[in-house]
């Protein structure tokens, strides 16, 4: 930087300081979390200036003040000129609606019961909206409503994919199951880890479950929801099993990207693809895992737990015959046509799906082998849940408290306990004085392709494990805090839900929703959120990792939708509500 600019730089900060602590403060720079906080949960604002002094709350009906208090100020923020207040006002317990003044700015917050319910019934429903194969019903989906698109019964079999008993070209049906995100694909991979990070939550909370009903064509049957819900997507991972060995086709797609049009004017030739190891691990482990859940709900889905068993043993057993099955789309293109430029979700390391899908296979079938596969490809150290990292999902599994386990397993899972609870501690450290007064969000390696649901959500998710596990509410507090960060305390001021808050995302790469012509986005769906690789190109108003989000439909990268993200928030606000009362 020049000296002029360092001269003008001085100029405009003595500038922006004045006006800051003379007059009034943008409601921008006050950021709260705009659903709202339970009666009992710690309540924070954070403000985007050093010069708060002091702040006052009142009843937003009747003007009254109720509370005055001081601003604290936080740790300056990794990058330069950002430092921020806190402003502490968890005395107030009493529901209501309330005002938050700062330097003579005032933002609306609440304080209820269940503030997180619409959320967590919203993040569910999403999935109904992402089926393929079926029409979208107005009664259950209201103006989102539309037809019926990809029926996937004449998928073909990709030359990448060829076996002697489907060789290339074999037309094979693979309907139903979610589109992956704001594309028209259908990743294992994503799915059965969607899949895998919710049913974990259901098995945490299944009387919260049980109560829970989002208006979906199955919510008159005796199964939960969020079960029914999981069974459209396991339906169709069923058929993506080739019979012939188990083997699990890694995905179906095509072969590039669909335009931003609806889905019944969509005609590209869809394919299955090469059988991986990843695909198949994910598979056996979300199936075994869903054969234990499933087992209480024959009546609704008869010989569904048997199947689903079945289904994942054969595929185990096609994992351990090829281990290093990746899928490296890059090496197939070179020699295989078409050309596949769609999500690759390419990961070659497989320990960690192997102990995910040993651990819910010994869980559910008690059988040796896979435990002796799961204590020795056990974790060396804790990592948050994220579709290429599932170790987390079998940690989850092992410490699902109620658990029957015999000596030698309570050994194990007590190592398990102890790596998770090494993690979350480091995880809280530091968050109370931190700028967002979170665990998440302070550092630039919080922020990725995702990462407000594999970072920020996922966090929270642990941090509950450990809480269930250590009966520390630290730990549950911090969830608390990282959903406060999603929902509007942050460096953007951006609620990251579609449909909820007072400033959310209204353009998300969402196909459905861009060709819907109607001009709300499909509610209840988290994006992606800032990610400083900014690969779409698209213009970011900042370069900062945790400004870089840009609310345009091309912006794939920070403000595109995926079911894997809205496991998280299905995960995290189902979470927080059913314990709200802790
Ligand atoms: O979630 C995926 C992220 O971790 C990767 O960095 C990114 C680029 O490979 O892909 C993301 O997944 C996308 C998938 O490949 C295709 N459907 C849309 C997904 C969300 O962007």
């Amino acid at each position: 930087m020049n000296q002029k600019h360092l001269w003008l730089v001085g100029i405009c900060s003595i500038f922006a300081a004045c006006s800051t602590s003379t007059g009034k403060l943008p409601a921008e720079s006050i950021r709260v979390n705009q659903l709202g906080y339970y009666p009992l949960q710690e309540k924070v604002a954070v403000v985007d200036s050093a010069l708060v002094e002091q702040f006052t709350i009142a009843d937003a009906t009747s003007g009254k003040e109720v509370l005055k208090g001081k601003g604290k100020s936080t740790a300056v923020s990794e990058w330069p000129g950002k430092t921020r207040t806190t402003l502490d006002f968890s005395e107030i317990v009493t529901p209501g609606k309330y005002l938050l003044e700062v330097n003579g700015t005032s933002v609306p917050f609440e304080v209820k019961d269940k503030v997180l319910a619409p959320l967590a019934d919203a993040a569910l429903k999403a999935f109904y909206y992402q089926r393929t194969g079926m029409p979208i019903e107005e009664q259950y989906a209201g103006k989102w409503n539309r037809p019926a698109g990809h029926p996937d019964n004449k998928v073909m079999v990709h030359p990448n994919a060829a076996s002697p008993q489907r060789p290339a070209g074999t037309i094979i049906s693979s309907p139903k199951g979610w589109y992956d995100a704001g594309d028209y694909n259908k990743y294992i991979v994503n799915s059965a880890y969607s899949i895998g990070l919710m049913q974990s939550i259901y098995e945490l909370f299944p009387d919260y479950f049980a109560r829970q009903s989002v208006n979906i064509p199955e919510s008159a049957n005796t199964t939960p929801d969020l079960l029914d819900e999981m069974y459209y997507n396991l339906d169709w991972m069923l058929t993506m099993q080739d019979p012939s060995d188990g083997g699990v086709y890694h995905k179906l797609t095509t072969p590039s990207f669909e335009g931003f049009i609806k889905p019944i004017d969509c005609k590209q030739q869809r394919y299955v693809v090469k059988k991986s190891v990843m695909a198949t691990l994910d598979f056996a482990a979300a199936m075994a895992q869903a054969s234990r859940l499933f087992a209480p709900y024959e009546e609704d889905y008869p010989g569904f737990s048997k199947r689903a068993i079945a289904a994942a043993e054969k595929a185990y057993l096609w994992a351990k015959k090829n281990p290093e099955a990746y899928y490296e789309q890059d090496k197939l293109n070179k020699e295989y046509q078409p050309a596949v430029t769609t999500g690759a979700y390419g990961d070659n390391k497989a320990d960690d799906e192997f102990f995910w899908a040993a651990t819910e296979l010994y869980l559910t079938t008690g059988k040796a082998a896979y435990r002796e596969d799961a204590t020795t490809k056990a974790p060396e150290t804790f990592q948050t849940p994220g579709w290429p990292s599932v170790s987390a999902l079998g940690v989850f599994a092992w410490l699902q408290p109620g658990r029957e386990l015999n000596d030698a397993d309570r050994t194990f899972a007590g190592l398990l306990k102890e790596k998770l609870l090494t993690y979350s501690e480091a995880a809280i450290s530091g968050a109370d004085t931190s700028s967002f007064h979170s665990p998440y969000g302070n550092k630039a390696k919080d922020f990725f392709w995702g990462c407000i649901a594999e970072g920020c959500a996922n966090q929270g998710i642990s941090l509950i494990y450990a809480y269930l596990q250590s009966g520390n509410k630290d730990y549950l507090a911090n969830a608390y805090r990282n959903s406060d960060y999603m929902l509007g305390r942050n460096a953007t001021g951006y609620c990251y839900v579609t449909g909820f808050g007072s400033k959310s995302p209204m353009n998300p790469h969402h196909r459905l929703a861009a060709s819907d012509a109607i001009e709300e986005p499909i509610p209840g769906f988290l994006v992606g959120g800032p990610n400083p690789g900014q690969q779409d190109k698209v213009a970011y108003a900042s370069n900062y990792p945790d400004e870089s989000y840009s609310d345009t439909e091309p912006s794939y990268a920070s403000n595109e939708i995926a079911i894997n993200w809205n496991a998280a928030l299905v995960g995290l606000a189902s979470a927080l509500d059913a314990l709200s009362g802790k």
